[in-house]
């Protein structure tokens, strides 16, 4: 290729990107549909399909000649269908298992209309919603494609004890671990409402449910405690101020350091998430904590007006199985609670919904807006890039117009958007326009585009539909056009796996984004075949179970494959030798005729913003 065609063809990729059809669409929130349920808690769970879960309330919905508290959302028509739970999943945890199955535990005793439970009101479907007690439900779904699939909420195989907020994570063998919640509800745990629950147990059992001392000392601020799964097989956990490792497979509890600044666990609701863990990094978990509240342990008592109290700027983050020291970060450009962080494929980590005052819950305070405990909506998503020097991590995204308050969700879907639905901070539905009410139920579906949905998107060949820990690499190929038509990006194309999470409560329980190591060999007609190593010989670094496959090139990602991690059954996984990749190779020839074409691709890159600035030069 010539200097002078290559300068054609990049002309005629800006020409293409800049086509109102696409360009329309990066950095955008589009309005795609509604949810039939609100959206408090969400996950993805086939390709094309989102499961939405409610507490029980008056949604637009008819199950069984009630209301219906639950959808499944079909990506491809953007609509829902119905879907019957039995019991009230008000503030559910949730996780899938290795073999595919998705756990939906615990919530609320049933409930009339108004979200209210006088004493004596039936508990077992006899009411106007039909809702059965949820305090010790286990829900199980198997995600389908042909609309068959509904979910099995059977009292026979409901936990022993009371969990409202609590938070699943999954084991290196495919089972969940459930930590704590209370037995009644309330805004935060308070020691003296005697309702706690500070146990954790498993799921399938196995046995009495043990005592976390953390859970007790945490109090009143320990509601859907922030717990991770470490690469050590120990785990990380966050409530209050404080925060430890736990040996689980000992019981056995380390303390370490307050986190500093702010509150970070529900209803603080800080954003959370952890960064791509990476050959480059070895695997290594660092947790980032943003926003928040820096409400102290006597100050959650709702007497006072929380809605004007501002929301933390304060970022953290911690790499606990390396470093117990906490870092500072880039902080918000303004206070955040419930912010929501989302992996993106590329690396960097979606900041959105939440508000810049108060904190998540209700209530019927004269000072509630509404019924919100918050107020100030966080309109404006930000992309926060851990490769970045500090300093310079966040940037602006994009903006939407719907208030994401408490009870909100989302998730990255398998094509590299993100899926945004639900916020009702009310303890029933109100409608659109309800006086009095700023923040009403929330049905409305909106995708949020992430700035490489416009650029030319990578679709390689051969994409897996599983991985091991460990064993032989696998190859996928891709064509000078998967390569932006630059030999050389095969060099910047990377493997990842990414494990959507349950969405609930800004926490999306169980997310991770996992990078391969990768090798290439380069074709002399510029095509390449990408080397990708199997998942290290460690499941603690990404469990197993469902998740997406991307290839990203030059930080553009394809679509995913949807694809099974591990055997496809609980119980030890399989372990094989780390995967040897063979030495990558590029023709000389090659990277002499586009190492010049990246030197022109520069200047063109120069051009280009001075033409984004005078915006004369590129109107096409
Ligand atoms: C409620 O359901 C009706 C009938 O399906 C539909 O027309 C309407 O748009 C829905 N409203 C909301 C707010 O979802
Ligand atoms: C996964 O395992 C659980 C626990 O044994 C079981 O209830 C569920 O049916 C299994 N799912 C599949 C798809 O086999
Ligand atoms: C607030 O008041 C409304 C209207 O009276 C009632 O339906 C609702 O249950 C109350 N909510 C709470 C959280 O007390
Ligand atoms: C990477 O982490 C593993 C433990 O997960 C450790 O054994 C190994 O020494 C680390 N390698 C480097 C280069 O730090
Ligand atoms: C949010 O909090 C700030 C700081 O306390 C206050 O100035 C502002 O008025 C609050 N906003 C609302 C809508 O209450
Ligand atoms: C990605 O998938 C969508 C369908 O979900 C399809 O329309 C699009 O062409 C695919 N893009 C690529 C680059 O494979
Ligand atoms: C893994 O994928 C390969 C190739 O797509 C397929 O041949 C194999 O049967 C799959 N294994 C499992 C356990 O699904
Ligand atoms: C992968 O590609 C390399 C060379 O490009 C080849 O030697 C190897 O056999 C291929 N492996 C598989 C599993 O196709
Ligand atoms: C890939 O890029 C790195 C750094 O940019 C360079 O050191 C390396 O030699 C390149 N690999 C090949 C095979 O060209
Ligand atoms: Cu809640």
């Amino acid at each position: 290729m010539t200097r002078s065609l290559s300068t054609v063809v990049h002309v005629l990729s800006l020409a293409l990107a800049l086509s109102p059809a696409s360009a329309q669409l990066a950095n955008t929130f589009q309005y795609v549909g509604l949810s039939g349920a609100s959206a408090q808690q969400m996950f993805l769970g086939r390709p094309d399909r989102v499961y939405i879960v409610d507490k029980t309330e008056r949604n637009n919905i008819t199950v069984d000649g009630h209301p219906g508290w639950a959808t499944e959302y079909d990506l491809q028509t953007n609509t829902f269908r119905p879907m019957a739970v039995l019991s009230n999943s008000f503030c559910a945890g949730g996780t899938v298992l290795g073999n595919g199955t998705w756990l939906n535990v615990g919530g609320n005793q049933a409930i009339e209309m108004g979200g209210v439970s006088p004493p004596g009101i039936s508990q077992t479907g006899q009411n106007p919603y039909g809702d059965w007690d949820g305090g010790k439900a286990l829900r199980l779904l198997d995600p389908c494609d042909d609309e068959t699939c509904e979910w099995l909420d059977d009292p026979a195989l409901y936990l022993t004890s009371r969990r409202w907020y609590p938070t699943l994570e999954t084991l290196e063998d495919g089972t969940a671990i459930i930590f704590g919640g209370c037995e009644w509800g309330g805004y935060v745990n308070f020691a003296n409402n005697n309702q706690n629950n500070p146990t954790v147990e498993f799921w399938p059992s196995r046995g009495e449910p043990f005592t976390l001392d953390f859970l007790i000392k945490t109090l009143p601020v320990n509601l859907f405690p922030l717990v991770w799964l470490l690469p050590s097989g120990n785990i990380f956990i966050q409530a209050e101020f404080q925060a430890m490792i736990l040996d689980y497979k000992n019981m056995i509890e380390y303390d370490i350091a307050d986190i500093p600044d702010a509150v970070r666990v529900y209803p603080a609701s800080a954003g959370t998430a952890v960064f791509p863990l990476t050959p480059e990094n070895n695997w290594t978990s660092t947790i980032i904590f943003c926003g928040g509240t820096d409400l102290e342990a006597d100050q959650w008592n709702p007497v006072w007006a929380i809605t004007k109290y501002p929301a933390s700027t304060s970022c953290v983050t911690i790499s606990p199985d390396v470093d117990l020291t906490w870092y500072q970060d880039d902080p918000l450009d303004a206070g955040r609670s419930m912010g929501n962080f989302i992996n993106l494929p590329d690396g960097r980590l979606l900041l959105l919904n939440g508000a810049g005052n108060g904190t998540a819950g209700y209530g019927n305070n004269s000072w509630a807006v509404g019924q919100s405990y918050a107020d100030e909506p966080r309109l404006q998503a930000w992309y926060y890039d851990p490769a970045q020097p500090s300093g310079s991590r966040w940037s602006k995204a994009g903006l939407t117009t719907i208030p994401r308050m408490y009870h909100s969700s989302c998730t990255l879907l398998a094509d590299g958007s993100v899926i945004v639905s639900g916020s009702n901070p009310n303890a029933d539905y109100i409608s659109p326009g309800t006086p009095g009410y700023t923040f009403v139920t929330q049905y409305q579906v909106e995708i949020f585009y992430p700035d490489y949905w416009d650029k030319q998107r990578p679709a390689p060949g051969n994409m897996p539909s599983n991985f091991t820990y460990g064993g032989e690499y696998i190859n996928v190929t891709l064509t000078m056009e998967d390569l932006n038509n630059d030999a050389l990006n095969i060099n910047k194309t990377k493997a990842v796996i990414i494990r959507t999470g349950f969405s609930t409560h800004t926490m999306n329980m169980g997310q991770r984004h996992v990078e391969l190591e990768t090798s290439f060999t380069s074709n002399t007609d510029g095509s390449a075949t990408l080397h990708v190593a199997q998942l290290p010989p460690n499941p603690a670094i990404l469990v197993p179970g469902p998740a997406l496959f991307f290839v990203v090139v030059d930080g553009v990602p394809s679509n995913s494959s949807w694809i099974m991690v591990g055997n496809g059954q609980l119980g030890d996984q399989p372990i094989g030798e780390a995967s040897v990749l063979p030495q990558s190779t590029i023709s000389a020839q090659l990277v002499a005729q586009y190492g010049k074409r990246d030197e022109l691709d520069m200047e063109q890159r120069g051009f280009w913003h001075w033409g984004k600035r005078g915006s004369l030069l590129w109107d096409f």
